[in-house]
């Protein structure tokens, strides 16, 4: 499978792109398979009546699935189209590539009797303690259909992209992840990064069948949203994030300050070669994962870079 022209066109333009199909139906009724089975505790995804409400999980968590969503030849040769071979599956900063478990996300309808209500703020993928730099896109494959916006799908700000590049244009030196410690992002959240910028969308919250997925470049704003009360659909998603594996390999973990604001200091366990934030003029600032390029598409393949586009 590979993206139309058309398709990478608008991936460029909104941040996102819904892909019908990208898993093959005989692939998502083994995953199905092996997630009912690990749901031991009396929860039948089948089976409304059983479900509690909000996120769940079973007892041991969600099991690794076979095949690894990593391993689907339409992801991969569409992951091919748009890093050339220079995208991996998010891994440890630092450290050479090493094959990754995809996330699985499950939200079951909210209580009887709460009302379904938008999401207001989103957040930004790759920036957590630990962020290594080079985060570039991912994808939210459903397994279970979600015929309605209100039915728990991932909800995202179209053309947030694009805001947050600008944000980081004029403040590259926040790009490292400090710009969740400083404001506007500290006391307005992420919101506030869009705020300003007429030409970010609503926020739209993904729908689907099994199998269709949804790609999101990394600076796409995004977040979580409620299974609405009364729906008898479990949304079930699996999430395959991607770095660009040169600048995930070439320095260590950041390390984010505590929530009060103390800069980060080793602690036994901690990766011995992990830093705080580098200070402004350090020399490790010059490398690429700490660039932020006029052209968004810089570190993509040619089928994505190929009009130079700058803002
Ligand atoms: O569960 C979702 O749809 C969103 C998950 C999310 O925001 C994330 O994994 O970063």
């Amino acid at each position: 499978m590979q993206l139309s022209q058309a398709q990478l066109a608008e991936f460029k333009a909104e941040g996102a792109l819904p892909i019908r199909g990208l898993v093959p139906p005989d692939v998502i009724a083994r995953w199905q398979d092996q997630l009912r089975a690990v749901c031991t505790d009396g929860v039948d995804l089948d089976d409304p009546d059983t479900w509690s409400s909000g996120r769940y999980a079973p007892p041991g968590g969600w099991p690794q699935l076979d095949p690894n969503l990593y391993d689907v030849p339409n992801l991969q040769s569409i992951v091919a189209q748009l890093g050339a071979g220079a995208f991996a599956p998010s891994h440890p900063a630092g450290q050479p590539w090493s094959p990754q478990v995809p996330m699985t996300r499950v939200i079951l309808p909210s209580a009887p009797g709460t009302e379904w209500r938008a999401p207001t703020d989103g957040h930004l993928d790759g920036y957590a303690t630990g962020w290594g730099g080079g985060f570039m896109a991912f994808f939210a494959v459903l397994l279970w259909d979600v015929d309605s916006p209100m039915g728990g799908g991932t909800a995202f700000w179209p053309r947030s992209h694009l805001a947050n590049h600008r944000y980081f244009l004029a403040h590259p030196e926040l790009f490292d992840g400090s710009y969740l410690f400083a404001e506007p992002v500290k006391s307005g959240g992420h919101r506030a990064l869009l705020a300003e910028d007429p030409s970010v969308g609503e926020v739209v919250c993904m729908t689907g069948r099994a199998g269709d997925a949804m790609l999101f470049h990394g600076l796409t704003t995004h977040i979580g949203s409620m299974n609405a009360a009364g729906s008898r659909q479990p949304r079930v998603t699996q999430f395959a994030r991607y770095s660009h594996r040169e600048m995930r390999e070439q320095a260590p973990m950041v390390m984010f300050p505590a929530k009060d604001g103390t800069p980060w200091t080793p602690r036994e366990g901690d990766d011995p070669a992990a830093t705080g934030f580098l200070p402004v003029d350090h020399p490790g600032r010059g490398l690429s994962r700490y660039d932020v390029p006029r052209n968004l598409w810089k570190y993509w393949g040619p089928a994505v870079n190929k009009d130079g586009d700058a803002l």
